[in-house]
């Protein structure tokens, strides 16, 4: 499998219930590599591009005035299939439908407060990536423990 750049957003939910940690935790004990990280408040402008393909879905505004409400933590996550693996660890967009063991399916029960958002295919995560970090903030650097976790 190709070694992949994933973007993981911690929404506002994710931050005050204090789940920070346990996200990381999570893509920490798979294996995959943090590469940059940061935490703020979105604008407006910011979170209507991030959700730019819902734009004329009914629960847009809804869902932009949610992701703007609080602070919220974007990432950068480095590994063999990143973006599928990542996806299958959140589990489904409505919570009510995440399995068990997923992050969805063990913290939330409501779509919009699903507690974190992953890129869904490469075009996503490449897009995604750009939105939140310059080239500078992304850091490339071997861990010791990669041959265990990559076969390149
Ligand atoms: P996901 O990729 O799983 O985050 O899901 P989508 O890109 O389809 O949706 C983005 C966000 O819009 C979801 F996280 C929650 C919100 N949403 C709703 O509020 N209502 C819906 O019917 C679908 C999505």
């Amino acid at each position: 499998m190709p070694i992949e750049r994933t973007f993981v957003m911690i929404k506002p939910d994710g931050v005050a219930r204090r789940l920070i940690g346990e996200c990381i935790r999570r893509l920490e004990q798979r294996g995959l590599k943090l590469l940059a990280i940061k935490i703020q408040i979105l604008t407006r402008e910011k979170a209507e591009e991030h959700y730019q393909e819902h734009k004329e879905k009914d629960f847009f505004e809804s869902l932009v005035a949610f992701i703007c409400s609080g602070p919220t933590v974007q990432m950068v996550w480095e590994g063999e299939d990143a973006i599928n693996q990542v996806r299958s660890m959140i589990g489904n967009t409505n919570p009510l439908k995440s399995a068990p063991g997923t992050i969805r399916g063990d913290f939330a029960l409501i779509t919009q407060m699903n507690i974190v958002h992953a890129s869904d295919k490469p075009e996503s995560a490449q897009r995604e990536i750009s939105l939140y970090f310059t080239p500078q903030d992304i850091l490339e650097y071997k861990a010791d423990d990669e041959k265990w976790l990559t076969t390149k």
